[in-house]
């Protein structure tokens, strides 16, 4: 039988808006790819939002890329290691290739009938979660979102950071609430003048600062990091291994939030596991970019890896959407966990009807 992959466009209405320093979010796009095989099917997401924005592809870009690029490029053998080896040659479109190369792991796993976190080294525990809550209108209003998370049981908070939603914001919170773990992220809004700014939030004992500068800045992110107490994590600025390779090399940061799309999927986050933890012993933590449950399969097994010491961006499915497209969406448990699936793959599967009513797009490819 040959091998087919599949496309699938879809458009998720969020619950709530998602606003971060970069902009607003209220409808995700998202690119779900199926690569079937021999009965079997393994699914992907791509991570790639509606502008080049976080990251310079978009999802109409990693549509024409896999269509046109990746495709053809998937070897017969359907092996993920040997297609990173075959698209080593495309420059960038990482997230293009994630959502490939995650799929052909789903696929791999599924047919073997492992769990994927089992495959790829992770240790069979629940993962520690958090949430990323967005920038909201007034301060009073993200008291009532930072409690209502509380409430649900999420026992780490990440507030989106941009100039003039800093300090005052982090100040109002913590003494609202004096022992939450608390973290930012600032999506690359500061630069070195800010300096002040940044060294402000040394006095509310946040587990880190995410992505204070420039998005292709290690430099600047080195001088920084010895400038301020709080540990410094880097997001957009590790789109690769060697990135973190360097970071490391020049002490641009202390903790990477490591996401697989961002770097082109699992192996390069398996690679990137190996050089900041297990060769340095530098803690990291799993990233999400509002996945679906497909996608939140992913991050789930990623973090159940060794040296995951931070709490991740991994909330439940209903933290996004009304409705996931899987069969058994994603639910936060008691410790503010979520628990990796013992079945076979990701450990969900698409729910067709589901999908269906947020698809825009579809293409089916022999490969
Ligand atoms: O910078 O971590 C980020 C979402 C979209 C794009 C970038 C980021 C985020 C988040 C959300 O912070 C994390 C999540 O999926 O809950
Ligand atoms: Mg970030």
């Amino acid at each position: 039988m040959v091998a087919r992959l599949s496309l699938f466009e879809v458009w998720m209405p969020l619950r709530e808006g998602f606003e971060t320093s970069f902009g607003r979010t209220t409808l995700r796009p998202a690119i779900l790819v199926r690569i079937e095989d021999e009965g079997y099917e393994g699914w992907g997401e791509v991570v790639a939002g509606e502008g080049p924005w976080y990251s310079c592809e978009t999802y109409a870009t990693a549509w024409h890329v896999i269509r046109d690029f990746l495709a053809k490029r998937i070897p017969p053998s359907l092996e993920p290691a040997e297609f990173q080896k075959a698209v080593a040659k495309v420059r960038g479109h990482n997230m293009a290739k994630a959502g490939v190369e995650m799929a052909l792991w789903d696929l791999k796993a599924r047919k073997e009938g492992v769990p994927l976190y089992e495959m790829i080294g992770g240790e069979k525990r629940p993962v520690k979660v958090g949430v990323s809550i967005g920038i909201q209108e007034t301060v009073e209003d993200l008291l009532k979102v930072v409690s209502h998370y509380l409430d649900r049981g999420y026992a780490r908070i990440k507030l989106k950071i941009k100039p003039g939603w800093d300090v005052g914001i982090v100040e109002r919170v913590r003494r609202e609430y004096p022992d939450i773990l608390l973290q930012v992220d600032a999506n690359a809004a500061y630069t070195l003048s800010d300096l002040q700014v940044l060294q402000a939030l040394d006095k509310y004992d946040l587990l880190m600062i995410e992505q204070p500068l420039h998005y292709a800045d290690l430099l600047d992110h080195a001088r920084l990091s010895r400038r301020l107490r709080t540990p410094l994590c880097l997001d957009e600025s590790i789109p690769t291994p060697q990135h973190a390779r360097w970071a490391l090399q020049l002490g641009s940061a202390d903790i990477v939030n490591l996401k697989p799309g961002r770097v082109g999927g699992i192996l390069p986050s398996l690679e990137i596991h190996r050089l900041w933890y297990e060769a340095a012993g530098r803690p990291l933590w799993i990233g999400g970019m509002l996945e679906t449950g497909v996608g939140r399969g992913f991050l789930v097994a990623l973090g159940t890896l060794p040296g995951v010491k931070y709490p991740s961006d991994i909330s439940a499915s209903d933290r996004y959407y009304e409705e996931d497209i899987v069969d058994e969406p994603w639910r936060l448990e008691p410790g503010s966990v979520l628990t990796p699936r013992d079945r076979p793959g990701i450990g969900v599967n698409v729910d067709m009807d589901k999908l269906s009513k947020y698809v825009r797009r579809t293409e089916h490819i022999r490969i």
